[in-house]
């Protein structure tokens, strides 16, 4: 008598319906597994299955099951049933396609790549509110990059501290403060404070440039506490809140999208704690699967890394990313991206960030264009005169690279840039 059941998930001469869920995965099975018995597992705990089979397993149950449909090697598609999923609950999603399944015995490797989500299962989540234009058109920024810059120290200075750097930041030419991802209310900077003391500075960063700006202060906490910070910041005419995603969980962002969105907050995602699944590259979850669930969900904007900075991250990653993040349509990219039609679901802006400094500027720009939000934070804070140099030089380099110059052209007639030169060249940080 059979024990299990797992090579019912599986026909490789299945072809999923338009109406399906796919997901490929990147997969190693354990000594002694099969390769399709290895597939039919993921598919089995991933949807209906259980280790063993059933007395009772009534027929119409079978129409549920994923099944493992085109096995390369170390990767499996697998097609799930739109019935399988609550319309508009991406966690219940994450619970299946990302839950149990990374710890199986039978499996020394998994990663979860990518999923091709159908208009179907779209329809029930709203996206970004703002989308990529109504930011532009928010922030009155078109032809370049958005800019913005943490107060490094990235914690430790008092509201007032932070509020001053920020004004500086600002007067330099950048579009936005943020705060760091561990920065949320401390005894020595209240978010309270940070709020009202930044909204001080804005207004006249605002009267004495003229332009708009902007911060992105971190609501992250428990959910109703993240909704009265929201709150406070539309209070103080501020357009951004910001949510450490993976953190907060895709619950609590999901309903901070709606509750943000009321208010005309667009969300700024910080992605701290993603490399503990991401990095690995046989197991885990990607980078990709995430941006997709954040802006499916509806943040504004998402890190996306730089390639060049402090971070691991490669350039066809955030390359990747950005299509996946921007475009109406993404097409498949070997075993990295799966396609997806977007159905109307508004843009998310990439976000790179980490170990910038101006010199690094045209090497980002080379992989996302003008389509991004740029944080340059203590490539700024360390520039020899000072934050609102520092900014400068930023917004020089941006300039040289949307002039088709190089930077030591434009350091000619640029001090600021020049002066950043001087101190960091092209150096790529470790
Ligand atoms: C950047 C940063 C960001 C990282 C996050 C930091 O500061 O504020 O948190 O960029 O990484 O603390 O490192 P610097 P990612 O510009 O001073 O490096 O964008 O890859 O998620
Ligand atoms: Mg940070």
């Amino acid at each position: 008598m059979a024990i299990d059941w797992y090579m019912d998930f599986v026909d490789t001469g299945y072809q999923p319906g338009k109406d399906e869920l796919v997901c490929l995965y990147y997969f190693e099975p354990s000594e002694g597994i099969g390769s399709e018995e290895a597939a039919g597992r993921i598919a089995s705990e991933s949807s209906t299955g259980t280790w063993t089979t059933l007395t009772t397993l009534p027929p119409r149950m079978r129409d549920l099951q994923a099944t493992a449909f085109r096995i390369e090697g170390n990767f499996v598609k697998i097609a799930y049933p739109l019935e399988l999923w609550e319309e508009g609950n991406a966690a219940q999603l994450m619970s299946g396609i990302a839950g149990n399944i990374f710890g199986m015995k039978a499996l020394s490797n998994l990663r979860l790549i990518d999923v091709t989500l159908p208009g179907e299962y779209i329809r029930h989540f709203k996206g970004p509110h703002f989308g990529m234009d109504g930011i532009r058109d928010m922030m009155k920024v078109r032809g370049r990059p958005l800019t913005g810059a943490v107060p490094k120290p990235k914690i430790g200075f008092s509201a007032r501290e932070h509020a001053e750097v920020g004004f500086e930041t600002w007067m330099g030419g950048f579009d936005f403060v943020k705060d760091d991802e561990n920065l949320t209310s401390v005894p020595f900077n209240r978010f309270e404070d940070r709020v009202k003391l930044l909204a001080k500075m804005r207004d006249k960063a605002e009267q004495e440039t003229g332009d708009e700006k902007s911060a992105f202060i971190n609501i992250t906490a428990e959910t109703e506490l993240m909704k009265k910070r929201a709150e406070m910041l539309a209070d103080h005419g501020w357009n951004y809140a910001m949510i450490d995603v993976v953190v907060a969980g895709t619950a609590a962002v999901s309903t901070l999208r709606d509750y943000c969105s009321d208010l005309g907050l667009a969300i700024h995602a910080h992605r701290a704690m993603h490399a503990a699944f991401d990095r690995n590259p046989k197991h885990g979850i990607t980078m990709q699967f995430l941006a997709k669930m954040m802006r499916l969900i509806g943040v504004a904007q998402i890190h996306t890394g730089t390639a060049v900075g402090k971070l691991a991250g490669t350039k066809q990653e955030s390359a990747l990313l950005a299509n996946l993040l921007r475009e109406e349509k993404t097409h498949a990219s070997g075993n990295m991206l799966l396609e997806q039609d977007w159905r109307g679901v508004k843009s998310a802006f990439p976000v790179s960030s980490g170990g910038l400094h101006p010199g690094l500027v045209p090497e980002v720009l080379n992989i996302y264009g003008v389509d991004l939000v740029l944080l340059v934070s203590g490539g700024i804070h360390g520039h020899p005169d000072g934050t609102r140099a520092g900014a400068a030089a930023t917004m020089q380099a941006i300039e040289a690279w949307c002039e088709g110059a190089t930077l030591d052209e434009k350091a000619k007639s640029s001090p600021e840039l020049a002066r950043a030169l001087e101190k960091w060249g092209y150096y790529r940080p470790k």
